[in-house]
């Protein structure tokens, strides 16, 4: 029997692509950048399945063009590539990767928190450059840390992963604004406490977002909410541009009306505001908050597993629109 035919949409570790070939016949981009659109759809075309990492847009232009496809497995946590309901119309099921990559991702929330509270990169940079000759009483003096109060906007998994690191780590007093609350037992766990989204702009020393991206999310963060925020509070976005307005941002940190930022993800990426990148208050990376060697397996392991578990078998481990299951 033939095996069923899959695209690989981005290059992924080799052992993943052989784990596919025991069961399916692949296409794999070994390339370095992402096919464009056009591209995308015409090698989707006849293809039952597409291993995805969450930068192709999965929407009904594509659907339409490929009446072949039954799933779609995203490497990430994150979603907004897929427009859910056009697959569900189309019987066309979304896998994410949960789980499995949260601890990591919370790790890096924090260590974008740190690095962006106590200067880390600015400072390394002045060292690099040369221009470290003396001491002076407050070269780099950032924010604390331990004991200030750490907000959260968007308190699913990785929300509550860094808040617990927050309180139980460093004595944080935490808030979290939210769709909806978290029960009284994870709020205890987390010890959070629930906060209007007002409350949580202008209490927030350091203010993580880790919502999820959607219609209503885009721009959660623009010049009326940094407006509210302290002075002297940081900002660290690990969830996904687009929720912040980069552009109102850069011109909140040049005109000092927030202290700093830490972020990981930007609006247009791999492109970056250009403002972000002269002032000298911001920490940037590229979009890595989940690259641990043994986390990106995972992640690359439980899309795989879904792909084989829906074709091969009809069941896949973490389905988005299950609807489409009993179809
Ligand atoms: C990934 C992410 O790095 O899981 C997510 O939603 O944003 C990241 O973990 C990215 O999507 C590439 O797979």
């Amino acid at each position: 029997m033939n095996k069923p035919r899959i695209l690989v949409a981005r290059a992924v570790f080799p052992h993943i692509i052989e784990l596919l070939e025991q069961h399916f016949e692949v296409e794999h981009n070994q390339a370095d950048a992402a096919w464009s659109k056009a591209d995308l759809i015409a090698r989707l075309h006849g293809k039952a399945g597409a291993f995805t990492t969450g930068g192709e847009r999965i929407d009904a232009e594509l659907l339409a063009a490929c009446p072949e496809l039954k799933i779609c497995a995203n490497m990430a946590v994150g979603y907004n590539n897929f427009d859910l309901p056009a697959m569900t119309a189309r019987q066309v099921l979304g896998t994410n990767t949960p789980d499995v990559l949260t601890e990591t991702t919370a790790d890096f929330g924090f260590a974008l928190l740190m690095a962006t509270a106590r200067r880390v990169t600015e400072s390394e940079h002045f060292l690099r450059a040369g221009k470290w000759s003396k001491w002076s009483y407050d070269m780099f003096a950032g924010s604390d840390v331990h004991g200030s109060t750490l907000g959260i906007l968007g308190m699913g998994r990785i929300g509550q992963g860094i808040a617990r690191r927050g309180a139980h780590g460093f004595g944080m007093h935490v808030i979290y604004h939210n769709r909806s609350r978290l029960t009284p037992d994870l709020e205890a766990a987390c010890k959070a406490r629930y906060v209007g989204k007002d409350e949580l702009l202008a209490q927030a020393d350091h203010l993580v977002l880790v919502l999820p991206y959607s219609a209503e999310s885009h721009h959660a963060i623009g010049a009326a909410e940094l407006a509210k925020m302290k002075p002297t509070a940081n900002l660290i976005n690990i969830a996904r541009g687009g929720i912040v307005d980069d552009a109102a941002l850069a011109k909140a940190l040049k005109e000092k009306r927030i202290a700093a930022a830490g972020l990981d993800v930007f609006e247009g990426e791999p492109k970056v505001h250009p403002d972000l990148l002269t002032v000298p208050n911001v920490v940037l990376t590229p979009h890595i908050a989940s690259a641990t060697v043994p986390t990106r397996q995972a992640m690359a392991k439980l899309a795989a597993d879904n792909l084989v578990g829906f074709l091969v078998h009809g069941k896949p481990l973490t389905p988005l629109n299950p609807e489409v299951l009993k179809g």
